[in-house]
């Protein structure tokens, strides 16, 4: 048995049950291969099986008390999975579906995605499976104070810095600041993502969709294509989803659909984005409240957004929400480019499907870097005690995109084949990473 497959048994003997994170374990051992087997350096440092273990996993009671006066537990989570490039960085998910092996396996990518930034972040992800739908202003505060009250003893500026993730956005990590600032009376960058008044950073709300645009758009011209003109499906209608909405639009693509959990929006006139960002980010609503409002619109309440005839395809939702089938009516419907704005949204047959047809496609571990890189730039700003303009922050953003589509594409030209973009981000996000662990000893 070879070095790679010992290591993969062990870790899904020792992880049972926990499907989303073997998927995320499966993929970086496959594609790093060809380095793994060019240097025994790997095997004699234990370096996989140290990769695949997180450093430290929390698991902790959430209690907190509803609008009726009923106390109310939830379970909370923290793995801080590899600090060896620098202190674990990575988002909270507040969602009912999330459990350990969505954790791990969003603190297992994110260690690859941190160091494809160039940016000095170690890897971790954390959350609850509390549901933040439906929940009053009174229940998410009581609620994200509680989740501190136990995350501050683990968590510090040069320790672990947490920030959004689906579920947490400027509001939550409000409530939780001050709730850290309160216990630790310390005024430290230890939350990105941050309102502008209390230290955040211009562009981190934007920053993932404009990253994920931005680096699809080095991929096109790449191929000797342009974005201009082309009609792009999204799926989702949250943070991501609207910002890489408006900065396609700003580049001059039509995009015209968007979804959530309950049903997707066509306008064959391009999304208007004013009118989702007033249900979204004001009313908190539904995207079927689109419809209503916008003529050119149509809801479906069942299916998906892959139905439609698009150039570029940009799923900014969940984990596996484009699989198989959805990749061939794609493709059926000749897509030429697949930007990963959600955290490994395709499916492991959907990526090969892609890949076999010859398809551009970017993994989450590049495309979706933009937003934990700006979330980087925030912590510096705050170790200086500065504030950049958001033209600065949008340019530093757009010079580490076009770095990490560089290093992904040369990395899949050393190793793999030079539109394998899949193998180039995990063997660039790795060798800098395992470079660190070697030098610093066990
Ligand atoms: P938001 O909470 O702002 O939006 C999430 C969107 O996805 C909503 O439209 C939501 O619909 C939909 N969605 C979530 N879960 C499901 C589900 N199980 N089925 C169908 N639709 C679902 O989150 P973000 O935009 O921040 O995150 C979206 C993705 O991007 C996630 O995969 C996240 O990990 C990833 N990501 C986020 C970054 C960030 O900076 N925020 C950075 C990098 C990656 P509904 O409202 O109905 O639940
Ligand atoms: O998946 C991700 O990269 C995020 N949710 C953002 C993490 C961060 O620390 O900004």
């Amino acid at each position: 048995m070879s070095y790679i497959e010992e290591v993969r048994e062990s870790v899904a003997a020792r992880n049972a049950g926990q499907p989303e994170f073997m998927q995320a374990v499966d993929e970086v051992l496959l594609t790093i291969k060809p380095v793994i087997d060019s240097d025994p350096v790997y095997k004699h440092n234990a370096v996989l099986e140290r990769i695949t273990e997180p450093d430290r996993q929390i698991m902790f009671r959430v209690p907190w008390t509803d609008d009726k006066g009923n106390m109310r537990v939830n379970r909370g989570y923290r793995i801080q999975f590899n600090n060896a490039i620098g202190p674990y960085k990575g988002g909270l998910r507040l969602h009912p579906s999330v459990n350990l092996s969505i954790i791990k396996f969003l603190g297992f990518e994110q260690i690859f995605k941190n160091s494809l930034t160039g940016l000095p972040i170690g890897g971790g992800k954390g959350g609850s499976d509390f549901d933040p739908k439906g929940k009053s202003e009174r229940e998410i505060r009581d609620f994200c104070q509680s989740f501190m009250t136990e995350l501050a003893r683990h968590i510090g500026a040069d320790v672990d810095v947490p920030a959004g993730d689906i579920g947490v956005g400027g509001r939550e990590i409000g409530y939780m600041y001050g709730q850290y600032k309160r216990i630790k009376n310390v005024y430290e960058g230890v939350l990105t993502g941050k309102g502008l008044t209390y230290g955040g950073s211009l562009a981190r709300t934007e920053a993932t969709g404009y990253g994920l645009v931005y680096i699809v758009d080095n991929m096109l011209r790449a191929d000797g294509k342009d974005i201009k003109g082309m009609t792009v499906a999204i799926s989702g209608s949250g943070n991501v989803a609207i910002y890489a909405a408006q900065k396609a639009a700003a580049l001059g693509a039509k995009v015209v659909t968007m979804s959530d959990s309950n049903g997707w929006v066509y306008d064959k006139n391009g999304i208007n984005l004013d009118v989702v960002r007033d249900i979204k980010e004001v009313k908190r609503g539904r995207i079927k409240e689109y419809a209503e409002r916008v003529k050119s619109a149509e809801y479906h309440d069942s299916g998906k957004v892959w139905v439609v005839k698009c150039d570029i395809a940009l799923p900014c939702a969940t984990q596996n929400e484009l699989d198989e089938n959805d990749a061939a009516t794609l493709i059926k419907n000749g897509v030429t480019a697949i930007g990963e704005g959600a955290n490994m949204p395709s499916t492991t047959a959907a990526i090969n499907a892609f890949q076999s047809a010859g398809k551009l496609f970017m993994p989450a571990k590049a495309a979706n870097a933009g937003g934990v890189a700006v979330s980087a730039l925030e912590m510096s700003q705050n170790s200086q005690r500065l504030a950049w303009t958001f033209q600065e922050v949008d340019d530093k953003l757009k010079g580490i995109m076009k770095g990490i589509f560089e290093k992904t594409s040369d990395a899949a030209k050393a190793y793999a084949k030079a539109t394998d973009y899949v193998s180039g981000a995990n063997i660039a996000g790795f060798l800098k990473v395992a470079q660190a662990m070697i030098a610093q000893g066990v």
